[in-house]
């Protein structure tokens, strides 16, 4: 099945379990999008509180105002939907020079232990594609994924219609 990129169309993990989602990430490939924020040595913690409610904090390099380098510290809560897999992700800083925003976050696909797929489009075209999206491929290893994870990362950048704009993600022990 070839991809149409309409946004509607993406199909996203079925029977999402955030129990399993939780705890530790490493962005290893990246989607960056427009005025791109997180550079590399990206780590997301997952949690899930007591009433149900993921929550999340993450830290990453990055470059703000005149080519000041820095570990950003990130905060988010997160707000169920319909879909089990869609969130709606309110993120700040624990600085406030640091970026808000409200964003998508969509599980594409996670196998949960080893791989996860993340998805969020900020702006649909009026012709249903995504005019701004990005993207993190998460391992639960910083070292990378295994060759038979990557071969299914690949074949859902292919579905999203991102294959090719992804870049490595370092991590190099910045934050
Ligand atoms: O780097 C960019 O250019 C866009 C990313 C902006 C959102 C970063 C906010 C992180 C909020 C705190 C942690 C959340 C962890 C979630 C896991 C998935 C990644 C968004």
């Amino acid at each position: 099945d070839l991809p149409n990129c309409q946004v509607a169309n993406i199909q996203v993990m079925q029977n999402f379990d955030k129990t399993r989602y939780a705890g530790t990430w490493y962005a290893v490939g990246k989607k960056d999008p427009e005025g791109l924020f997180l550079l590399d040595n990206i780590v997301a913690q997952l949690n899930i509180g007591e009433d149900g409610k993921m929550t999340a904090s993450a830290e990453g390099r990055v470059i703000i105002l005149n080519n000041w380098e820095m570990c950003a510290h990130m905060l988010a809560t997160f707000e169920d939907t319909t879909d089990p897999a869609k969130f709606k992700m309110k993120y700040w800083g624990a600085a406030a020079y640091l970026q808000t925003g409200n964003d998508d976050h969509w599980v594409i696909d996670t196998d949960y232990d080893n791989y996860a797929v993340h998805y969020s489009c900020r702006l649909v075209d009026s012709d249903g594609t995504c005019l701004d999206s990005y993207s993190f491929i998460f391992s639960r290893h910083a070292t990378g994924l295994r060759p038979e994870d990557q071969v299914i990362v690949t074949q859902k950048k292919q579905e999203l219609c991102l294959l090719g704009k992804y870049r490595r993600v370092a991590h190099y022990g910045f934050c």
